[in-house]
């Protein structure tokens, strides 16, 4: 089933879409907190820092279809804005966020739509993170519809400069000036620096732990 097949261009269709975009964040959130736990108890190691989710606050969406040029209906909604429900994995290093990406992509109930990698490319503001729009399906009492997930995943670091810019961004409505602007360019390298020391010093304590378990073992033969 579509979900145009369920909604009408009604204050019910508009409730129905909201009780959809929830259920798929709940199942997207659940899947994530599985995987951290899986990983917690095979590696004794947690990549996430924490998720946070949100629906679309119905002034966001009619912000996002006049940019898009689009009219503010309810079929608009489902068809060009893709991140109504939007989720954001934090993790401690680059290096987690590839590979919560793999294990998410590989779950036969999600089909991954597009990714947009912007920690290869990053957006000319200087942006990073790791976008994949999804789908999952909402079983429902007379059948499944799927339903549209943006998940970012990002580093901490990552966080906290997009959180600054998105203010910076709204402060200035999108025309800050252009030393702002350039400022944000170099924090964002530094950024990148400081997330490639952070997973290097990361890995040289887990080499050190795994050369003391080793001489441990060797002493107590
Ligand atoms: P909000 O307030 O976070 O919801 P599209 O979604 O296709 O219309 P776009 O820009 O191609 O538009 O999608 P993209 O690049 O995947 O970006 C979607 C979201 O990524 C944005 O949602 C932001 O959350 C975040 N984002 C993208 N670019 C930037 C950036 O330069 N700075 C910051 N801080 N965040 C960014 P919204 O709806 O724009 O905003």
């Amino acid at each position: 089933m579509q979900i145009s097949d369920m909604i009408d261009e009604s204050p019910d269709g508009y409730e129905t879409l909201i009780f959809l975009y929830t259920s798929a964040l709940h199942k997207i959130h659940t899947k994530i907190e599985i995987l951290r736990d899986e990983f917690i108890h095979l590696h004794q190691y947690n990549p996430i820092e924490y998720i946070k989710d949100r629906v679309k606050s119905p002034e966001s969406i009619v912000k996002k279809l006049k940019k898009h040029d689009r009219e503010e209906t309810l079929s608009n909604m489902v068809q060009y804005v893709n991140d109504i429900a939007g989720i954001r994995v934090v993790c401690s290093f680059t290096a987690d966020i590839y590979k919560i990406a793999e294990m998410l992509g590989k779950q036969s109930d999600m089909v991954v739509l597009s990714v947009k990698d912007y920690i290869r490319r990053p957006k000319e503001s200087g942006y990073k993170s790791y976008h994949m729009l999804v789908t999952v399906p909402i079983f429902l009492s007379d059948g499944s519809v799927d339903v549209k997930v943006e998940i970012q995943i990002r580093t901490i670091a990552m966080d906290f400069w997009a959180s600054l810019e998105h203010k910076i961004y709204y402060k200035f409505e999108g025309n800050a000036p252009d030393y702002i602007s350039r400022d944000l360019r170099e924090c964002s390298q530094i950024v990148s620096m400081l997330d490639q020391k952070m997973l290097e010093l990361n890995t040289a304590i887990s080499e050190t732990r795994i050369t003391e378990v080793k001489s441990e073992e060797t002493k107590r033969r």
